[in-house]
């Protein structure tokens, strides 16, 4: 008291010690902290599933709500390739030092020859600015951010209807509008290519348009090559920039090229986009956050530039990426004999997806469902887009324990040889 006292007048001091603050009650000065204007944020849509499935202590429950492969007895799997690849890391005696912020530079260009394919010409130009990222999220950020500050034309994303639960988020966060294009028929459960290109039409010249290159999350719908090439001509036409997200390449036709259809014909076109890689669903690598966000430039000094900001936004946010995952990668599309073993351990996680959507769409007309259910069946990737209801998922969560998200979207990963019948049992009941 004395040593403040010589700092400051008695006055403040009493001020600051709350003596002479009658204005704040002693019940506001009890309950208002720093923080106490700080309003709860609304569960996340996935996430926030995953979260009320931890606190069901029923024994039979099942998460159907995340994105996570789960072999046939539900438990996660580590790719033995990936296994394979530790191994060998561990006997090369690798140090911890830091990575650049723009990760591993032999990481980034396997990464990019493996979306892009390896006789690209962006790539032998040398105008793809890629750089490692955390997983698809954070280079859908970081893309988010740098198009936020140096996109220079209106900072609005369009977004397929319905799309993944964090895109809008994500683009929001960063300060940029977005907006819906059409791209699902709610009632055929099919693509809406009709309505999308309607609207695309509509759309801007020099917008932005997110397309999700393979395995579209949540609907399992995908355009055909046919319709790609359509819709690389309106974008070229229309001089939009189509950015995309590539979540899931190898696991919507089991094969890594045919996945890439869409990035590879945009690229043959030479179109300037940008793509966003993750390898948490085809390596299974979810918790190691590993991906890559590639920019097209339009020459190299372009390219130099690019980077150079995309390693200021990674500096100013969490300064450079972890190195174990991008090194499991490296490990694996460096290895003609490992990467075989990735590549038929990826086909093995697709081909019991595929088999359990027809268990599944089986077993609900064994059940006596008077649906159609064969969109479960058309439907490609992780998930089935079920075209429950809203109430239909509150019942099933609440009478039967299932968990999924509040869209009808189903993680078919979830769905076992094992579970299937107690399933399709659920799903007929909420929605006879
Ligand atoms: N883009 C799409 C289309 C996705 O579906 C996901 C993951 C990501 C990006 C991001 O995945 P990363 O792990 O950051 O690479 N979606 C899953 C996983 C849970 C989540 O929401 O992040 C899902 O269940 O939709």
């Amino acid at each position: 008291m004395q040593h403040l006292q010589n700092y400051f007048p008695t006055l403040v001091v009493e001020t600051l010690l709350g003596r002479n603050s009658p204005k704040i009650s002693r019940h506001e000065r009890k309950t208002s902290t720093w923080w106490s204007g700080v309003p709860k944020a609304s569960p996340d849509s996935i996430f926030g599933i995953v979260e009320a499935f931890k606190k069901d202590e029923t024994p039979h429950k099942i998460n159907l709500s995340v994105g996570a492969y789960r072999d046939d007895n539900g438990k996660p799997y580590v790719l033995p390739s990936v296994l394979k690849a530790e191994e060998i890391l561990k006997s090369k005696n690798l140090n911890k030092e830091y990575a650049l912020a723009e990760g591993l530079s032999e990481f980034n260009s396997l990464s990019f020859d493996y979306a892009f394919g390896t006789c690209n010409e962006v790539g032998k130009k040398g105008l793809n600015a890629t750089v490692q990222t955390l997983s698809g999220t954070g280079a859908l950020s970081l893309f988010a951010s740098f198009a936020k500050k140096f996109f220079p034309h209106a900072k609005t994303m369009y977004l397929p209807k319905p799309t993944w639960g964090n895109h809008a988020p994500v683009f929001k966060n960063a300060g940029l509008e977005t907006k819906d294009y059409k791209y699902y028929d709610f009632k055929t459960f099919g693509l809406d290519y009709d309505g999308m290109l309607e609207d695309l039409c509509k759309v801007p010249e020099h917008s932005m348009v997110l397309f999700h290159a393979c395995a579209h999350n949540p609907t399992g719908m995908d355009p055909s090559k046919e319709q790609w090439e359509e819709l690389c001509e309106l974008v070229k036409q229309k001089k939009l920039f189509a950015f995309f997200d590539m979540a899931y390449q190898g696991f919507a036709t089991e094969n890594p090229d045919n996945d890439a259809f869409a990035v590879r014909h945009f690229s043959k076109n030479n179109l300037k986009f940008a793509v966003a890689q993750s390898y948490s669903k085809n390596l299974g690598l979810y918790g190691e956050r590993t991906g890559t966000l590639t920019v097209i430039a339009d020459s190299q000094e372009e390219r130099a530039k690019i980077i150079s900001q995309l390693k200021t936004l990674i500096r100013t946010t969490y300064s450079n990426p972890p190195i174990h995952g991008a090194r499991i990668v490296t490990e694996i599309l460096s290895n003609s004999q490992l990467k075989k073993e990735w590549m038929a351990e990826l086909k093995g996680m697709v081909q019991r997806l595929v088999s359990i959507r027809k268990a599944l769409r089986d077993a609900l007309v064994k059940e006596g469902s008077k649906h159609n259910w064969d969109h479960i069946v058309k439907q490609v990737g992780m998930f089935s887009y079920t075209g429950m209801k809203p109430e239909q998922v509150d019942k099933i969560t609440k009478e039967h324990h299932i968990y999924l998200t509040k869209d009808g979207r189903i993680s078919i990963a979830g769905v076992t040889t094992k579970n299937v019948e107690y399933i399709a049992c659920a799903m007929h009941q909420v929605t006879k």
